[in-house]
């Protein structure tokens, strides 16, 4: 029997007020993955009232043993990372090294957060009058909506809710209703590490039933999404009619630049991994490549060769390079780009279809693609595919190359391929995208940089390392007179 999964409320596992559920399947195989209740705005309701009720007592909480209870639950999640990783490879489809990671960045995420119940530093700093002491102290937003995509579907959740529970804030949690089986697993980490109940509640559920809800909720104090460049905005709208702060995370359209003296084979790595790692469904992925002149048949020919070699499969098998892609509609978007690109006049090198041979025929696998002769501004050189495509660009020069790499209406991540020192500061300079890698793909972030990126990306946030921490707090500022007597700044004079 596929086994049914709650949602967490005030500390208790309940189904869906409604009683309704949906099912998930192994976008590989097609087999049952888990039956998930079907929440709607009055599970959401519940789980604000239980969040608020919560909040106090976890404020209140010293910091240090919030971190506490964070370093226990990482201690959960290293033990059972291995059960943890196969499930979430059978219900996204990611390879399992690449699941492996994905609790690993979640493992880091709440080691590195545990550690900052410890610090939350703040300033003390002179006053400019005299026996006056001044600093200030981060102090927690209230209660924290956190809506999450399925592409990281343990680590995207860890990276909003540990910096926003050791900050001391109370968490609604809607994930994924792709990946939910990962956010299940990670909410019950947290509450067998000791979590207080109610101060950490999961919602399941559909974006437009309960995702809506936590937005316009006005118990919820901040939102934290990450997802699509559509939905974000549309978040937006709401939180600004509703005064609410947001934090957002859309996506990319991400390059690597190659340079007439890069290291082929290394940059060929690099793409390989870029494009095509996570069947090319992450917000950081690769899917343009701007190649300089004088090396771009030579690079393209070497892509397109190694592109074909890579097996699809189920990510559980050793032997698998690609997995599936999540769904059926992402399936179809993606399908929808080769049509588009080829319209457009791009030239299809590589891939290009849906693959049904055998036993892919259950699951939805789309072959590795590569477009040539792209231009900047084609609609697959500009728009998000979230899938495994790429489009080669060829340019002439360093400066073009930045240029074409800066044009679209994203900003996240960008990697340059070269061996002169001298360019590769200048690309530094020059790119606009919130990461830049040097003779590395646009992939693999560490948790304790700032995350994120300019234009159609985010709105100005960024998320992990000690960011993460800006998102989640509000700064309060604290002036102590001691003087005993009435003193008035930016006055001394007429003291
Ligand atoms: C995402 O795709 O939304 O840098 C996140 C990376 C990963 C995170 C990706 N550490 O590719």
């Amino acid at each position: 029997m596929t086994q049914q999964y709650q949602n967490f409320i005030a500390g208790e596992w309940r189904p869906a007020r409604s009683g309704e559920r949906f099912g998930r399947e192994n976008p590989a195989t097609g087999e049952a993955t888990g039956r998930y209740p079907r929440s709607g705005p009055d599970d959401v309701r519940d789980a604000v009232c239980a969040a608020q009720a919560a909040a106090p007592l976890w404020r209140a909480t010293p910091a240090p043993k919030r971190g506490e209870i964070l370093f226990r639950a990482g201690e959960i999640l290293v033990r059972e990372k291995e059960r943890f990783a196969r499930e979430l490879t059978e219900e996204m489809g990611k390879v399992l090294a690449e699941a492996r990671g994905d609790i690993q960045e979640a493992i880091d995420m709440t080691y590195y957060m545990a550690g900052e119940g410890r610090r939350q530093f703040g300033q003390t700093t002179p006053s400019e009058l005299p026996d006056k002491f001044a600093m200030s102290v981060r102090a927690p937003v209230g209660v924290v909506g956190c809506i999450t995509p399925w592409n990281f579907p343990m680590a995207i959740p860890s990276w909003k809710i540990m910096p926003a529970l050791v900050t001391g804030n109370a968490v609604v949690f809607k994930p994924s209703q792709y990946a939910p089986k990962s956010a299940y697993n990670l909410v019950r980490a947290l509450a067998d590490a000791g979590l207080p109940p109610g101060v950490l509640n999961m919602v399941v559920g559909e974006g437009a039933q309960v995702g809506a809800t936590v937005v316009e909720h006005p118990g919820i104090d901040l939102i934290s999404f990450t997802g699509s460049n559509a939905v974000g905005r549309t978040i937006a709208r709401q939180c600004a009619d509703a005064g609410k702060p947001v934090s957002l995370e859309m996506g990319g359209k991400n390059a690597i630049l190659i340079l007439d003296d890069a290291d082929l084979a290394l940059a060929l790595d690099g793409v390989i991994w870029s494009a095509f790692g996570t069947t090319g469904q992450r917000c950081t992925a690769a899917s343009r490549v701007i190649v300089q002149a004088a090396v771009y048949d030579e690079f393209a020919e070497r892509l397109v060769a190694r592109a074909e070699r890579l097996r699809l499969g189920n990510g559980l098998e050793p032997t698998t390079d690609v997995g599936p892609i999540v769904n059926s509609d992402q399936l179809r978007k993606v399908d929808s780009y080769i049509t588009i690109g080829r319209d457009e006049g791009a030239t299809l090198a590589c891939g290009g279809a849906t693959t049904n041979v055998g036993e892919l025929g259950k699951g939805y696998f789309f072959q590795p693609t590569v477009f040539t002769d792209a231009t900047p501004s084609m609609r697959i050189a500009q728009e998000e595919i979230f899938g495994p495509v790429t489009a080669l660009i060829k340019v002439g020069s360093l400066d073009e190359a930045i240029e074409v790499n800066n044009g679209v209406p994203y900003g996240l991540s960008t990697s340059i391929y070269t061996r002169d020192v001298n360019a590769a500061f200048r690309a530094i300079e020059g790119i606009t995208t919130g990461l830049v890698y040097v003779n590395a793909g646009t992939i693999g972030a560490e948790i304790h940089l700032p995350f994120g990126g300019t234009r159609g990306t985010g709105n100005g946030h960024r998320e992990a390392g000690t960011a993460a921490l800006d998102t989640f707090t509000e700064w309060k500022t604290v002036y102590i007179d001691y003087s005993g007597q009435l003193q008035k700044a930016q006055m001394t004079e007429e003291l």
